[in-house]
């Protein structure tokens, strides 16, 4: 899973990226190059879970991130830029609510709302273009001849043009299977579900809930595929730096009580509808990322493709109760850890033991 960080320049995308890859990119004014990196999951269910194994080996589910430099109308006549962004499963948008003389502001004043409408615009009038260009080669080929598929994808691209004329993203628009699978194709930058990321002042850390409460009901509610986070730039990304014990401290004493990328991942895993089950053993224990609702098939898969074509059986028990039973020894004799099949539907937290042929 990718996801790009998008916003105005100057606004903390840098130090977003630092907070969750742990790498210090290249944060001058105005840089054009894209950077890459992982963030590794953190997961306290991985924790436990190596505690009772001790395996060789721990391996935590990951997340790439690319830091884009600032986004404008500029930038985004730019192929490789626009490239960069296509290609991404999910956009973080960082919106500005610091208040700080030293750093430059495009628009000059602090306003989220206008700021983040500014930024969908330009993604709009994108894709509008796309579309545009795409409706006049299908009316072209459609006068040669019938074809259900370009009839299709002409009424769709009709209705995706009604709405971005309307100013509206194409992640809000009401679509059947089909035409989800049929605009993938494309990758519409309005259509990418979307995490804003409030990037709040050092001043205001102790605020962080409530303006987190604030912004969700003013920006997120009533709208699809869109959901908001809140950062301390400044404050989170000092944290990298330092070391396990002092980190508790360090955030205690701006009043956090959790960690920004716990925040980001847990609700970037919500907005797309992902979560996490584990495998734990002497050797390794470690964290998978699939869609909720995946089956334990689709889950082997993840593993290895072998355990999903020879697939028998999965054991299955919570995370919570192997580690409290110690292992899978007293596990199985409690009778806690249950055989599934191919069609069970994987829970959040569930560890699997594939069986396979
Ligand atoms: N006071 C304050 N400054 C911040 C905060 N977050 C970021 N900054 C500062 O704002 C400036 C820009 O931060 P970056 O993270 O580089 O922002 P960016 O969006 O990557 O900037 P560009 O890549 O140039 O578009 C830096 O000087 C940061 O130190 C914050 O929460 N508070
Ligand atoms: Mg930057």
């Amino acid at each position: 899973m990718k996801t790009a960080i998008i916003g105005l320049p100057q606004v903390g995308k840098t130090s977003l990226f630092k907070i969750l890859t742990g790498v210090a990119a290249e944060s001058r004014v105005g840089a054009t190059k894209v950077q890459l990196g992982i963030a590794r999951v953190p997961d306290a269910r991985l924790d436990a879970l190596a505690e009772t194994f001790e395996p060789r080996k721990v391996t935590p589910a990951t997340v790439e991130y690319a830091d884009m430099p600032g986004l404008s109308r500029e930038a985004l006549r730019e192929p490789s830029y626009i490239g960069s962004l296509r290609t991404v499963d999910a956009f973080a948008h960082v919106l500005r609510l610091f208040d700080d003389d030293t750093v430059m502001h495009v628009e000059g004043s602090l306003d989220p709302l206008r700021d983040w409408a500014n930024i969908d615009l330009e993604l709009v009038l994108n894709d509008l273009q796309v579309v545009e260009n795409r409706l006049a080669r299908l009316t072209k080929d459609l006068k040669r001849g019938r074809d259900a598929n370009l009839q299709a994808e002409q009424d769709l691209l009709q209705q995706c043009r009604a709405w971005l004329e309307q100013e509206q993203p194409l992640r809000q628009m009401e679509l059947g299977a089909d035409q989800s699978k049929l605009l993938k194709g494309f990758q519409f930058l309005s259509e990418k579900p979307m995490l804003l990321v409030l990037n709040i002042g050092e001043e205001r850390t102790d605020e962080m809930e409530q303006l987190q409460a604030r912004y969700e009901a003013e920006l997120v509610q009533g709208r699809k595929n869109l959901a908001l986070s809140t950062v301390c730039g400044s404050v989170e990304s000092e944290l990298v730096d330092l070391d396990e014990d002092d980190r508790q401290e360090y955030l205690e004493s701006y009043g956090l009580a959790s960690s920004g990328i716990e925040r980001l991942v847990a609700a970037t895993y919500d907005l797309l509808g992902l979560m996490s089950f584990l495998t734990a053993g002497e050797t390794e224990c470690r964290a998978w990322t699939i869609r909720r609702g995946a089956t334990a098939v689709l889950a082997a898969g993840t593993v290895h493709t072998d355990f999903a074509k020879r697939f028998i059986r999965a054991e299955t028990i919570q995370w919570d109760a192997l580690v409290s039973h110690g292992g899978y020894t007293k596990a199985k004799e409690s009778g806690e850890l249950r055989l599934e099949g191919k069609d069970y539907v994987v829970q959040d937290g569930d560890v699997l033991v594939f069986r396979h042929g």
